[in-house]
Order: structure tokens, then C-alpha cells, then sequence
């Protein structure tokens, strides 16, 4: 009597096989849901196992199941009792072999570690999942930022998704953009409004200060121009004063000069009833200056807690190192960060992974040199145009992210 275990993905489908490959003369003895394919007891599909016998073969068959000697003598017509065996015999297989148990534990550990959601069930090697990774390496995304958009990716792409890269890639990118933080002015402000920029030192502070002051003080895109002043802290640095200076003569708006809480303080207090906004420039500090820092910090106290701090970084800056400036200019509680330098460097993950990180909203870029150009409110389109190597629908992305065209500062 030959023994037989056949699956398949029905229970016809499995009784099919078994008469084409034993014939019509066979028994079910046993039969069982089981998962079949997949890898490592993902992607299993339901299926069925038949355990049977031939019941018009000889004993020089039976070879498949391993039964005793003396199982061979008996009558092939015994079928109950054979089924019995057999019936005992499966299960049991699995519970005598220690391998076998501890696979199928850790398959129902994984298996309920699945069903709890704790655990993804596509493989991190897929290949889209692997060159969205390379894109965002080229753009320098932190490891923090990459990983978090992979897990996003195994938990919101199904396979079919995955199979569909463009699909995942615009997926991505919106992800990217929603990622990003758009400082949002206050409706209401103080006048005058006061807006001060501190960061490392050769950022493009005073630069900035300069193209704010031009933008407002000048008038920009049908805007009424208002009236702006310029202080500066960094009046001892040698060509530190010159530059601002020649910044106010060229722009014909007005400039001053303080050196210490008290002197800004009095200036302050001084302009605040002709002036609606003063753009305070600050000296440049090593982040690791903390001494110098706590200076500063106590001379731009002055400014009354309603004013809006901005920091200042430059888009060339590694992630680790804007993480590291962050921090140490966490203690004056700036509001934004202004990017500068996005001309110098197409790679901008670095900078929107840091920002990320620390929930921190930008809210202006500066991208070259030039005088009051070169200079916009941060948005959104802006940046993710800028991401290298990803197909980027543009009409898709200003739809999906609209900024607002009455707050946008642009010189004419
Ligand atoms: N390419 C480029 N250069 C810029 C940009 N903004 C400023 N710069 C240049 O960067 C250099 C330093 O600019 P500053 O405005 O003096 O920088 P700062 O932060 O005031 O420097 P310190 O006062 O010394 O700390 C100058 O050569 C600027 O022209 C920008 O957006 N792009
Ligand atoms: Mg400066």
C-alpha cells in the first residue's frame, strides 16, 4: 500500500493531482488548511494537504511515510486502522522533531508579531524600496530620516505599490514635503516688528538683514514699503560696521549701531515710533562658543520676548553639524531658520532632515549673493524641485503643497 502527502491551493485542485499522478483507486485519509509558498512564511497563500493511500498498489511502493515493516503485511482493505495511524502519525512528526517545533514557534512568534502590526511584511531588499534609499543618500537625507521614510514605505505600499516605483517615488516626495515646516508669520504683529538673525559665524547674516530691509523698505511685488531699520551688534568688527553701512547707503534706509543690552535697549525704544520693522543683524559665534552665546543671548534680551529670532544656516552644512548648531543656539528660543547658500549645493536632505528631526520651521532661503534678489519666503515646491534624482510632477506638487502668493516676498 503506498502512502501519499499532496497540496494544493483547493481541495479539487489537490484531489486532481493526486488521480493524475496515483489514479482513481485512492482513500483520503487526512486532510488539513495549510500555508503554502512564500518565503519564510511570508506571502503564503491558504492551500490543502491530503494524506491518502493507493489502494491497488503493492508493498514494493511504499517508501513515502516511512511505516514498519510490519504495516506491510497487513490488509490493504483495513483502511480504518490505517487511518488511524496515519492520523496519528502527522501530527506527532512535528512534536518529536525539536528543529521542526522551533521553526514553527518562530514562525508564530513572526506570524503574531505580523497581525500586531510590530513588523513588516515586505522585504527591505525590495528594489524600490533600495533606489528610493540611494536617492535620498545622493540628496544627503540623515540615516534618521532615511530609515523613517523606509518603515513608512513597508507600511503604506502594498506589493503591487511597491512593483510601481513612480507610484512610491511621488509618494515619497510628498512625504519629503510634508516633512518640511513653513514658518508662519503672525497675523497680528508688534509694531514695530522686530526680526534679528543669529547663527555661525559667515552664514550670510548681514547679506540677509540686508535683502529683508530692501524687500520691505523698498517695496516688493506690489507691496507698500514700510518703514525699516537696521541695528547692528557687530559694530567693533572691523569691516562688520563698513558693510552694513554701505548695504544703507546703496539701499537708502537707515542704519544704527549698539554694543551693548543697554545701547540696544535705548535704540529700540528711540525708532520704535516711526519705525514698523527693525532687522537687527547679530556678530557671528562659533556654536561651540558657549561663553560668547551667553553673551549675545543677554544682549539681544533687549529686543522683548514678542521679537522673532531667526538662525541662520547654510544649506552646505552637514546634517550632524546643523544638528549640533541647533542645539547650541537652542537657549535663544529662535523662532525659524533661515537657509542660506542654496545656490552653492544641490543636496538639501541634509538640511531638511535636521530640521525634521527637531520640528524646526524655516522661514526664509537665500540663494546667491546678490543684493535684495536673491532672497524668498521658504516653500515647500521650492525645496522639493530641488531634490536631485526624483521625477518631480510640479502642477502635483504646487496643488498638493500651495503656498500662498500675497505672502510671498520676491523683488521685482
Ligand atoms: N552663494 C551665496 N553666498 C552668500 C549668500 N548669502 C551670503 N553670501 C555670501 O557669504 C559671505 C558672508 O556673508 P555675510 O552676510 O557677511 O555673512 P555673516 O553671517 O554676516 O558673517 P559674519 O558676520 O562674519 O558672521 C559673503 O561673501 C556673502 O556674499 C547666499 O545666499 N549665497
Ligand atoms: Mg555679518
Amino acid at each position: 500500500m503506498e502512502y501519499f502527502v499532496e497540496q494544493a491551493p483547493t481541495y479539487t485542485e489537490c484531489l486532481n493531482k493526486i488521480h493524475t499522478k496515483y489514479g482513481k483507486s485512492v482513500t483520503i485519509l487526512y486532510h488539513k488548511t495549510i500555508r503554502m509558498g512564500g518565503l519564510f512564511g511570508f506571502f503564503t497563500k491558504e492551500g490543502v494537504e491530503l494524506t491518502g493511500v493507493v489502494t491497488n498498489v503493492g508493498p514494493r511502493n511504499m517508501t513515502s511515510l516511512n511505516i514498519p515493516e510490519a504495516a506491510l503485511s497487513r490488509k490493504a482493505s483495513d483502511f480504518e486502522e490505517e487511518r488511524k495511524k496515519v492520523l496519528a502519525v502527522v501530527p506527532t512528526q512535528t512534536q518529536k522533531d525539536p528543529t521542526l517545533q522551533q521553526v514553527l514557534n518562530e514562525v508564530r512568534t513572526l506570524k503574531e508579531r505580523i497581525d500586531a502590526g510590530t513588523i513588516n511584511t515586505v522585504p527591505a531588499e525590495h528594489t524600490t524600496i533600495k533606489r528610493v534609499d540611494e536617492l535620498l543618500i545622493l540628496n544627503d537625507f540623515s540615516p534618521g530620516f532615511r530609515q523613517t521614510i523606509q518603515e513608512r514605505i513597508k507600511k503604506e505600499c502594498s506589493i503591487d505599490m511597491l512593483n510601481d516605483y513612480n507610484a512610491v517615488q511621488d509618494s515619497v516626495l510628498e512625504w519629503i514635503g510634508e516633512s518640511i515646516r513653513i514658518y508662519k508669520e503672525e497675523k497680528f504683529q508688534q509694531r514695530p516688528r522686530i526680526i534679528a538673525l543669529i547663527g555661525p559665524t559667515g552664514v550670510g547674516k548681514t547679506t540677509t538683514i540686508a535683502k529683508l530691509a530692501a524687500i520691505y523698505g523698498i517695496g516688493n511685488s506690489g507691496r507698500r514699503p514700510i518703514n525699516v531699520r537696521m541695528i547692528t551688534i557687530d559694530a567693533f568688527r572691523i569691516g562688520a560696521r563698513a558693510q552694513l553701512e554701505a548695504y544703507s547707503k546703496i539701499m537708502d534706509l537707515p542704519v544704527s549701531f549698539a554694543d551693548d543690552y543697554d545701547d540696544l535697549k535705548k535704540t529700540i525704544a528711540l525708532y520704535s515710533e516711526e519705525t514698523d520693522m527693525l532687522l537687527i543683524d547679530t556678530i557671528g559665534k562659533s556654536p561651540r562658543d558657549s561663553a560668547k552665546l551667553g553673551e549675545m543671548k543677554q544682549i539681544l534680551d533687549a529686543c522683548g520676548t514678542s521679537s522673532e529670532i531667526h538662525l541662520a544656516i547654510a544649506a552646505t552644512t552637514k546634517a550632524d553639524t546643523i544638528t549640533e548648531i541647533m542645539q547650541q543656539f537652542e537657549p535663544f528660543a529662535y523662532r525659524s531658520v533661515v537657509v542660506t547658500k542654496l545656490d552653492e549645493t544641490p543636496r538639501i536632505g541634509n538640511i531638511i532632515s535636521a530640521l525634521a528631526e527637531r520640528q524646526k520651521s524655516i522661514s526664509y532661503i537665500t540663494d546667491g549673493q546678490k543684493v535684495p534678489n536673491n532672497i524668498q519666503n521658504a516653500s515647500i515646491v521650492r525645496f522639493l524641485i530641488n531634490i536631485e534624482g526624483f521625477h518631480v510632477n510640479r502642477a502635483k506638487i504646487e496643488a498638493r503643497f500651495p503656498s500662498n502668493p500675497s505672502d510671498q516676498i520676491q523683488w521685482r
